[in-house]
């Protein structure tokens, strides 16, 4: 598939005078710029310092600025993309076409394309990659072994350059399955040796690796729970194994009972990872950094930050976004993440209401599962590569502000008419709302099409194992996640625990996540919740319609190709805001017997 990269933000390098200074005093990565008659210079401590001013730089010429006295240092160590990719080419919750480095069971790639792609994700200061899906399925196992590690090393060799160390997904279950041995219990000595041997193989085939990626006892992946040992047990060998060789072990958090009964009303997702990590601080290695989910629900549109971020004062935490539009309208419906990732880096975290404590001393790497294929346009939707872009800027300094961020996209990326870049920033500023109005109500979650995940279906998910509950009847629906209920507010600070457990207080928007309200409990608006999810989903279909209009008006400003996608996906859009108005209003009304107060049409 032939690709283009005359429409993304990296376009051809504005020509400059370039100087470029050693200035040991800054930090990593760091960089200081300056223009002074008219030479511009990049000082810096190291090597990608020197790379990431001159993106820097070079951004701020194409938005055509003027100030150039800028230093700049990355807020956190490890940006990490992690790509769901298998190795048959499948990309599991991938919209943008097939696999960028696997095909047919084997690394195969377009390496001219790669090169490009490496440049890309520099660019906004990506500095970690994970080829290959946490689901680690068929050959791709063997990534660690002698039959696959020198084409994973060629590979490798292609984003040194641009400073992005590999990271690679292994399965927990390796010397079982890769070494023959009887087990993979963490405390045997046989599987240390073997993850040592290991470990060793692949340094010497890719010496700066930066780790190994686990998903353990998580949605039938194996792991030391199966076998009667902890997380840190299991995490703590593979990490002993790449201590040597300065290598990390990412281990993931995403640990719950996927085979729950819905019957069960004590059993309660949201606390999964919280109770089986956190009484675990302080047992895992210094080189075991624990990657956690930014909700404890599972990349909803609306959930509260996870509790276990910053829970764990003595264990290194990673925070995981997903990239790829899983739950977000899977890159057919506009959905521009950086205003949720504003939200969820400025939101309260469980033990301090200060935001700096999320990305303080315990979160040390931010990580996003990735969102580019084989597509022509990379991302599917032309408009979802404004959501790859600003999870670097994100991940560079979670304390920027969305606006800012889409604002440069799009000046890179469509150029700084007014006339353009002041709709199309609205459209993807007030995009996460849209979609949120015409999808489950006020944080509670899961009424997606199962298995999928695109599209309403009220109770998909109701009766069955995932832990996924809403619990609807005639009068009421939610999930009391209080004391009184399943206990869940305890494990946030006190200060929060307080604040969600009085639907007073608790912010509106995720009422039925830490609530069982009745329908006509009274919203701050005035409204009952009955009225307000009949509004938002009235709302969400005219607000799609508007974006159409404003696509539409703004046409020849826009290059055709860009025009034409995007005006493609925004009507798709408008049919899945029209399902889910539909068949969302109508469960309701089905339920409740309570007409649209404005008499709108609701199909009985
Ligand atoms: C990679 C969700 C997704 C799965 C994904 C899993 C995970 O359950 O639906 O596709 O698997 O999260 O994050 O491990």
């Amino acid at each position: 598939m032939p690709y283009r990269e005359d429409r993304l933000w990296l376009q051809t390098d504005a020509p400059y005078e370039l100087k470029c200074e050693t200035d040991l005093a800054l930090p990593p990565e760091g960089y200081r710029l300056s223009c002074i008659n008219g030479v511009y210079s990049v000082a810096s401590a190291d090597e990608a310092g020197k790379l990431y001013g001159s993106y820097a730089l070079r951004e701020k010429i194409l938005l055509g600025e003027t100030d150039f006295s800028v230093t700049s240092a990355p807020a956190v160590s490890e940006r990490i993309l992690n790509h769901w990719d298998n190795i048959t080419g499948v990309v599991e919750r991938g919209y943008s076409g097939a696999s960028l480095f696997f095909q047919n069971g084997n690394i195969s790639y377009d390496p001219e394309r790669i090169r490009f792609y490496a440049r890309l994700l520099a660019s906004v200061g990506i500095n970690r990659i994970c080829f290959n899906n946490v689901n680690v399925t068929g050959r791709s196992a063997k990534l660690i072994t002698g039959e696959l590690l020198p084409d994973l090393a060629a590979l490798a060799e292609i984003f040194r350059p641009y400073h992005i160390k590999i990271i690679v997904a292994v399965d927990f279950n390796s010397p079982v399955m890769l070494g023959g041995l009887p087990t993979s219990d963490p405390l045997d000595e046989g599987v240390a040796v073997w993850w040592r041997a290991a470990a060793d193989m692949v340094y010497a085939a890719i010496p700066d690796l930066a780790g190994f990626l686990v998903k353990a006892d998580s949605e039938f992946r194996a792991g030391p729970a199966a076998l009667g040992r902890t997380q840190a047990d299991g995490a703590n060998v593979i990490a002993r194994a790449l201590k040597p060789h300065g290598g990390k072990t990412y281990w993931r958090c995403f640990v719950y009972n996927c085979e729950q009964d819905w019957r069960d009303a004590q059993t309660d997702r949201p606390k999964a990872a919280y109770d089986h990590f956190q009484p675990l601080d302080g047992t895992f290695d210094g080189n075991v950094i624990l990657q956690i989910k930014y909700g404890p629900s599972d990349f909803q549109v609306r959930e509260p930050n996870s509790p276990l971020l910053g829970a764990m004062r003595n264990t290194a935490q990673a925070i995981e976004l997903q990239i790829t539009q899983e739950y977000t309208g899977q890159q057919i419906d506009l959905y521009a993440l950086a205003a949720q990732w504003e939200e969820i880096f400025t939101s309260p975290v469980s033990d301090t209401r200060q935001t700096r404590d999320l990305v303080g001393r315990e979160i040390i790497a931010v990580t996003a599962v990735a969102n580019t294929g084989r597509d022509e346009n990379w991302t599917g939707h032309t408009l979802a590569q404004a959501n790859l872009y600003a999870f670097g800027r994100f991940a560079w300094n979670p304390a920027e502000k969305a606006k800012d961020v889409l604002n440069d996209w799009i000046g890179l990326t469509f150029g700084t008419e007014p006339q353009l870049r002041e709709p199309l920033l609205n459209m993807l500023l007030t995009s996460r709302d849209v979609y949120e109005k015409y999808n489950a109500p006020l944080g509670v979650c899961w009424m997606v099409n199962i298995h999928h995940h695109y599209g309403p279906s009220p109770e998909g998910y109701e009766f069955m194992k995932w832990g996924t509950y809403h619990r609807a009847s005639r009068t009421s629906i939610g999930v009391d996640r209080t004391e009184k209920g399943t206990g869940y507010t305890a494990q946030y600070h006190p200060y929060l625990d307080k604040l969600y457990s009085d639907p007073a207080t608790c912010p509106e928007e995720m009422l039925l996540y830490f609530h069982r309200m009745p329908y006509d409990y009274i919203l701050k608006s005035g409204k009952t919740i009955l009225q307000h999810i009949y509004d938002t989903h009235f709302e969400g279909v005219e607000d799609v319609e508007n974006y159409i209009a404003t696509w539409i008006s703004m046409k020849p400003l826009l290059p055709d190709s860009a025009y034409q996608s995007v005006l493609e996906r925004l009507r798709r859009q408008l049919d899945n805001a029209k399902e889910w108005r539909d068949v969302i209003n109508t469960y309701f009304y089905r339920l409740t017997e309570i007409p649209d107060e404005k008499g709108r049409m609701i199909y009985p």
